[in-house]
């Protein structure tokens, strides 16, 4: 069990704020929207740990009217004495020293989430201002920060000063941050974000009561859920016919692991598995998913072998007809989680693998011995489900074999290395682009894959129309990898799929179009992170340099800057002052430069598609491995990824559009 006194010397001290506000992306992910929400969630998983730790029954998330973020606990408020190496109360050592907090000490929290392992100083050196009160042994302390995490609150012989009195059983700790508009893209927060995140917080945390106050938009909402994720599956099937009325519900522990398992199967042909550890949502499973997929497979087929749906010399159902229908959450509570992945976003714990299969396969067997007419048709569902896939493989490899005999690469201008892992391909948007990308590449590495307008749209159209698009045919032949169940990633001939499509709203269609393709039916790729998005820079600065501004240490010039184009020299002539230029990524990169005073912008060129751009200019700007940007995308959220994917199908474009500019969200920037 978690010790419940503190003690300072658990806290670990590692190095300053600063690198923190050079590289912020190192330690949230992104400067946009999905890392502005992080900062919120960050402070939020240290009030989660404190219920965890058994101390916290009550969270309140404020989004103030002055556009800052309040987060209280009804915990035991963070320790205040002095913390023993440094000198000063405990809790400025956790809001101002990077990597500080008792989370890195599995003996003071059991278990614990949290981005990075991070924490408050992180959010305290991305915002302008940062407030903690901290109600403790019957007083009220306040500890006041300003630019990043420098405190302006002066102390009182080395103590934090009291500045009220409250009751000594009323304790807790509140946070208010006001996010950094130099550093952060945008400081807007959205209400229906931190909505859907307490929402999902109540869910796996049950019994704690998360009360959201929209000071912005004048609404409240509380979150409380007594049966925590079996609520959850209930509240996903809402609407949809079901094969179970109450879904089930197992909980136990294995190994110092707490394992929860919630399933109902539904009458439809979907499978939809969630699974948390430590109330972070592994997208991409792992371990407990496995787990849980093994525990199920073995225990159906056994009640299959008992109950006469397969007979001695059937063979098993097979697990994909086992999870037809079904729909489950797994979550789990471990002390020291290991994730995997380009993303993080599977979990690596072989003994998480065992702790699930064990609990559940226990446990779901009492289950069924009390529910054997919910088990029939249960199995009854798996054996129809069986029956219908091998008709339909039978028809799928029918199509298949046809795609064969295509000569579909034709339109592929192909890269001479065979060698897969320094190979690429651009899949550009028209013929033009296309033609420009072929002369600009790298013949050896780089293959190009020009796509004729629009690819069709995958979400409406029968297997057959689709495997019969020719775009689409194009892309599964140039990848070598097949599609659908017969998908071989080992096979794939590039270690990257980049798209390359014009910053317009047809470009940004394109792009999803394609990305819906691979997520549908190529959902490795994406979770293998071997798809891209290639960003051209939308600007072009020429500028000269104001020699009399020093760039000094601790100047704040170019750490904002994402890409990495460098400058060049435009012009030299005797006597003149030197002319440089430099390519600009986006609005953001544009309005620092705008704001240094060492540069003095003298012409400005703003790119509005690929076509405006010569094959020198496309190779330094997007092709070159050196220079280019690529934002690498992943499907961080599959809870959602269903949602998004038929909302973007939709005829509905509004919605559409603004799944357009937030997809940015989705993808993480590598240079
Ligand atoms: C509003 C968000 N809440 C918090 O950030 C929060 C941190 C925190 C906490 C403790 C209690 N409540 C908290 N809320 C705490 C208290 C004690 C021991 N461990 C933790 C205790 O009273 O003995 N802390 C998180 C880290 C630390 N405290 C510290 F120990 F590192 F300081």
């Amino acid at each position: 069990m978690p010790k419940d006194n503190y003690n300072g010397e658990q806290i670990i001290v590692l190095e300053g704020l600063d690198p923190v506000r050079k590289r912020p992306g190192m330690y949230i992910g992104s400067t946009g929207s999905r890392g502005l929400h992080h900062l919120i969630w960050e402070i939020l998983d240290n009030a989660i740990d404190e219920h965890l730790a058994g101390f916290c029954t009550k969270i309140q998330v404020t989004l103030k009217a002055d556009r800052g973020i309040t987060i209280s606990d009804n915990g035991r408020g963070v320790p205040v004495d002095i913390h023993p190496q440094k000198k000063i109360p405990t809790e400025r050592v956790v809001y101002t020293v990077l990597h500080a907090g008792g989370k890195f000490d599995n003996s003071v929290y059991k278990v614990s989430g949290g981005l990075h392992g991070v924490g408050s100083s992180v959010v305290n050196a991305l915002s302008t201002k940062m407030i903690v009160r901290i109600k403790r042994d019957g007083k009220v302390y306040e500890d006041v920060f300003e630019h990043g995490g420098h405190p302006v609150t002066k102390l009182v012989k080395g103590q934090l000063p009291a500045i009220d009195t409250c009751a000594k059983k009323n304790t807790g700790t509140s946070v208010t941050f006001y996010p950094d508009p130099e550093i952060m893209e945008t400081t807007h927060f959205k209400a229906d974000i931190i909505r859907k995140k307490l929402r999902e917080t109540a869910y796996l945390n049950k019994g704690l009561e998360l009360e959201f106050i929209d000071e912005v938009h004048g609404e409240n909402y509380t979150f409380k859920e007594d049966l925590g994720i079996k609520s959850y599956i209930e509240y996903i099937n809402r609407d949809v016919t079901k094969l179970q009325q109450e879904a089930c519900y197992i909980e136990g522990s294995s190994s110092d692991i707490e394992v929860e398992v919630a399933f109902q199967y539904i009458s439809d042909y979907t499978e939809q598995i969630n699974s948390y550890c430590n109330c972070i949502n592994v997208v991409d499973g792992g371990t407990l998913v496995t787990g849980f997929k093994t525990a199920l497979t073995r225990v159906m087929n056994q009640y299959a072998r008992e109950l006469g749906f397969l007979k001695e010399k059937d063979d098993n159902f097979d697990g994909k007809d086992v999870r037809n229908g079904l729909t489950a959450i797994i979550s789990i509570k471990h002390p020291d989680p290991q994730f995997e992945g380009q993303t993080k976003t599977k979990l690596g714990n072989t003994d998480a693998r065992v702790a699930v299969e064990e609990v559940f396969s226990n446990e779901v067997q009492k289950y069924f011995d009390k529910n054997v007419e919910i088990l029939r048709t249960i199995l009854e569902n798996v054996q129809k489900s069986s029956n219908a896939r091998k008709a339909s493989d039978k028809a799928r490899n029918a199509v298949l074999n046809q795609l064969k005999d295509f000569d579909t690469r034709s339109k592929l201008a192909a890269c001479s290395s065979k060698k897969a892992e320094e190979c690429e391909v651009y899949i550009v948007e028209g013929d033009s682009a296309g033609g420009t990308v072929k002369t600009a590449r790298n013949r050896r590495t780089q293959a190009v894959l020009p796509l004729r307008g629009k690819i069709l749209n995958v979400e409406k159209a029968p297997l057959e129309k689709i495997l019969a698009n020719n775009e689409i045919r194009s892309m599964i032949a140039s990848f070598g990898c097949g599609i659908g169940d017969d998908f071989d990633i080992s096979k794939l001939r590039y270690d990257k799929i980049i798209i390359l499509t014009d910053a317009d709203v047809d470009g940004a269609h394109i792009s999803t179009l394609l990305l819906t393709f691979f997520y549908r039916f190529m959902p490795e790729l994406i979770t293998e992170g071997k798809v891209y998005r290639g960003i051209p820079p939308l600007y072009k600065v020429e500028y000269t340099v104001n020699k009399a501004v020093k760039e000094s240490e601790n100047s704040e010039d170019f750490w904002g800057f994402t890409s990495n184009y460098g400058e060049k020299e435009e012009e030299n002539k005797k006597g003149k002052q030197k002319k440089l230029s430099r390519y600009l990524l986006n609005d953001f990169e544009l309005e620092k430069f705008r704001k240094n005073p060492k540069y003095k912008i003298t012409g400005l060129q703003r790119y509005k598609g690929l076509g405006e751009m010569d094959a020198n200019q496309l190779w330094e700007t997007t092709l070159d491995p050196e220079k280019r940007v690529l934002a690498q995308i992943s499907i961080s959220d599959s809870v959602e990824a269903d949602e998004i994917t038929t909302m973007l199908m939709s005829t509905n474009v509004p919605p559409r559009r603004e799944f357009i500019m937030q997809e940015a969200q989705y993808a993480t920037v590598d240079l």
